[in-house]
């Protein structure tokens, strides 16, 4: 989106698709920033682990706190990746400590940085039992240790103070750190911890191969059926978000659906369950790389785009079961933040409209009217959400809208009988 470049911050979650040695990865990158955090907990629906990227100054911050506080709470397998090795930051001990204490989480260190920032040598592999030189290529890239975890060959490296540094960290780690343990992974119990540099791309590759071999296969989902198997014959998946105007050439509208079971064939029909209505899936692209490619045919665990011509909604189930059960509903929070919003040109009514009902589908803001007046009242978690609606309104809707700050307030349900001035909130399944 046009704002994330001006700003360098993303403010929705992203979806990329690679393939590599056998296996397809589906990305789900979700915003940091907290005012998108609803955004980022409904992307966290769809996903089967979640990989934590920390920056090595900053440690860890409020917002990976709760997003990691409920993988933790649902089970979700966490791999840590603490990045920017290549600049000063806190000691790879007390960000491990870190880890420990606030997440609540065990860690792993699988492999551990030798030096930092100007001085960052490498990573000490636990894992494969090598030193990884960063900014070396070719064969000395890799040097393997021997059985006692030393340099096998000679190598200036053992001359250095940096080296009996990591020795003696990697000891104390043995003694008195977490031991290795597959099952404690996959129950999201103990975090396997990787040191690198993304910017450079040293690490990525250890960190990937790692992240493949453990990382779990899509499992099996509750349904208001009972669970879904994800080898099912019956086709099934859920709609964890929706954008339009991705290309700005086109103007569509995507729903990105998560496939949690059975195999997914273009041109299929499935019924939507909230409607009971049948629908044809003959649009669907999947994102590979900067790519979008129509697909033919996709399974278990894969996200693929549906163009969307407002039939779905944000947490729809589709299926080709006859027993049209629904996935379990996806966070909403509640705002607490809200602004009075008008078009400033009452000649643009119709884009006005428009525009605010995308967005609000889209779940980028949440829209109430007042009772008598119908004023239209836009609720946010974070400020930024607004800034986000002001600059897609303009940009995409070509409206100017003018805001006035409401201050902070909860809202409520409210019985019909006492509607005054209360507000009334246009969408179904507040918590
Ligand atoms: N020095 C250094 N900088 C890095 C490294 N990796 C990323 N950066 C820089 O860190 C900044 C933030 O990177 P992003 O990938 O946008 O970070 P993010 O956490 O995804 O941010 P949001 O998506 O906005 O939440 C950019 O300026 C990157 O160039 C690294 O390994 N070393
Ligand atoms: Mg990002």
């Amino acid at each position: 989106m046009e704002i994330e470049k001006q700003r360098g911050i993303s403010v929705t979650s992203s979806v990329m698709q690679f393939d590599y040695d056998d296996f397809r990865v589906n990305i789900l990158d979700t915003p940091g920033h907290q005012d998108f955090s609803e955004d980022t907990y409904r992307t966290l629906m769809a996903v089967d682990s979640a990989v934590m990227i920390i920056d090595s100054a900053k440690g860890i911050e409020d917002q990976t706190v709760k997003l990691f506080k409920v993988c933790r709470m649902r089970g979700i397998p966490i791999f840590t990746f603490i990045n920017k090795m290549d600049r000063q930051g806190k000691t790879p001990l007390e960000l491990l400590a870190e880890l420990e204490e606030v997440l609540g989480i065990e860690t792993y260190p699988m492999n551990w940085p030798i030096g930092m920032g100007k001085d960052f040598v490498g990573i000490y592999d636990r894992f494969n039992n090598r030193i990884e030189q960063f900014k070396t290529e070719g064969e000395e890239r890799f040097l393997p240790l021997n059985d006692e975890g030393e340099l096998e060959v000679d190598h200036k490296l053992k001359d250095s103070q940096l080296y009996e540094q990591t020795l003696e960290e990697i000891m104390l780690l043995t003694e008195a750190g977490n031991q290795f343990s597959e099952e404690n992974i996959a129950n999201g119990k103990l975090s396997p911890v990787f040191f690198g540099s993304a910017l450079t791309t040293f690490g990525v590759q250890t960190f990937l191969d790692a992240y493949l071999k453990f990382a779990p296969a899509p499992q099996a989902r509750m349904t208001t059926s009972g669970e879904m198997d994800p080898v099912s014959n019956d086709f099934s998946g859920f709609i964890f978000k929706i954008q339009a105007n991705m290309n700005p050439k086109h103007r569509d509208r995507i729903a990105f659906l998560r496939i949690c079971s059975g195999k997914f064939e273009r041109g299929m029909s499935v019924n939507l369950s909230r409607t009971g209505k049948p629908i044809n899936l003959s649009s669907s692209t999947q994102f590979m790389a900067d790519d979008r490619n129509t697909v033919n045919e996709a399974v278990s665990g894969d996200i693929i785009g549906l163009y969307d011509t407002g039939n779905y909604q944000i947490g729809d189930t589709i299926t080709t079961s006859k027993d049209m059960f629904q996935f379990e509903r996806l966070p909403q929070f509640t705002p607490e933040l809200f602004m009075r919003v008008t078009a400033k040109n009452v000649m643009k009514q119709k884009h006005f409209h428009k525009g605010i009902n995308q967005l609000v589908q889209e779940g980028a803001i949440q829209l109430f009217k007042t009772v008598r007046m119908e004023e239209y009242l836009l609720g946010a978690v974070g400020q930024l959400q607004f800034e986000v609606f002001e600059h897609r309104m303009r940009n995409e809707y070509n409206v100017e809208v003018v805001m006035e700050r409401m201050g902070s307030k909860i809202t409520r349900w409210a019985e019909d009988e006492k509607l005054d001035e209360n507000l009334h909130s246009s969408r179904k399944h507040p918590c």
